[in-house]
């Protein structure tokens, strides 16, 4: 039986960003340095084949510092950690590695800044999220305002109008998060912001991508996990780009082909934590069931790459 045609469009850039790449190489380079058990405060990225893969060479995931012990090494992971972890790690002596991306660590120094300056503190996230509790936690407990809607800009309960400034999570939609700049600044027209924004290269490059490719396709598939918020993003902008059908799909496996039935085309991208590797077995499945032509959609070329923290690139 002759397959039906499907037109695959790539988007481009997609999949793992430099701070992803850093983290991981983190754990695999600790393991190698201090053998196994390393201890990962947190899932290292948010991808469960990722996470899967390292607990096999010896990475032990845990929640908080006080489920490891004190005699075996423990990294941070790339989302970032409230000022009380490493500090409680310091306080037990324990040997540890920060693999928070770089340019979260930005956002957190730009955080203690702008307090240092008398400033209070508006930090735009999701709440519950590490990245959000990691970069309040860089201030005093309440000291810093969380907003998640243009609602929340309006009941925000500040000390002084005239002394605010906000940061923002890496991973938001940059276009829903305009909405809540706006707001704040109507509301505070002197709050500071951002330099440049908050939100990473690797966010806006991959929401981009994804508005070009989602209103050729009849189809969105974004590869990453459900507790990935960079990914969320990527099907929240596709749907909004025009994509009749946005979906997250961790593997192959999960993907509804039922609710595919009848389409011409299908775009695919994945969020910063999710290997290529997986995308290339969705790809495959498609292959298996339609005579697929492959179509990149390259928005923007990365070349940013960070170091492994120096104290990996020493033999052990
Ligand atoms: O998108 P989130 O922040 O949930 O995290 P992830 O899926 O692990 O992707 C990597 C981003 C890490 C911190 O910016
Ligand atoms: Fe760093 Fe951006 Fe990747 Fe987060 S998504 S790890 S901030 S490069």
């Amino acid at each position: 039986m002759t397959k039906p045609a499907l037109t695959l469009y790539l988007a481009a850039p997609r999949g793992f960003c430099a701070g992803v790449d850093r983290a991981i190489k983190i754990v695999e380079m600790a393991i190698e340095k201090w053998g196994a058990p390393v201890f990962v405060r947190h899932e290292i990225v948010h991808n469960k084949y990722v996470v899967d893969g390292l607990r096999a060479k010896g990475a032990v995931f845990v929640e908080e510092l006080d489920e490891c012990p004190d005699d075996r090494p423990v990294i941070f992971s790339a989302h970032g950690v409230p000022k009380s972890v490493p500090a409680e790690a310091d306080r037990r002596q324990m040997v540890y590695v920060d693999a928070t991306c770089p340019l979260v660590s930005k956002v957190h120094i730009e955080a203690q800044r702008h307090a240092e300056n008398g400033l209070q503190m508006i930090m735009i996230g999701h709440k519950g999220h590490p990245e959000t509790i990691g970069t309040m936690g860089q201030l005093p407990d309440g000291e810093v305002l969380l907003v998640e809607t243009p609602d929340d800009v309006a009941t925000v309960d500040v000390r002084d109008p005239d002394n605010l400034a906000y940061v923002t999570q890496t991973t938001l939609s940059v276009d829903d998060t305009k909405d809540i700049v706006a707001a704040l600044q109507t509301r505070f027209p002197n709050i500071v912001g951002p330099h440049k924004e908050d939100i990473c290269y690797a966010t806006t490059n991959r929401q981009e991508a994804v508005k070009e490719v989602a209103p050729k396709a009849d189809a969105l598939l974004v590869v990453g996990a459900p507790n990935s918020s960079n990914s969320k993003r990527l099907v929240e902008v596709g749907a909004k780009a025009g994509c009749q059908y946005a979906q997250l799909v961790q593997r192959a496996e999960n993907i509804d082909w039922r609710a595919l039935e009848g389409i011409s085309s299908v775009a695919i991208t994945a969020g910063a934590s999710a290997p290529e590797l997986l995308v290339n077995e969705v790809i495959d499945a498609f292959r298996e069931r339609y005579d697929v032509t492959v179509e990149l959609v390259e928005t923007a070329i990365e070349r940013v790459e960070f170091k492994v923290p120096r104290v990996l690139r020493t033999p052990a």
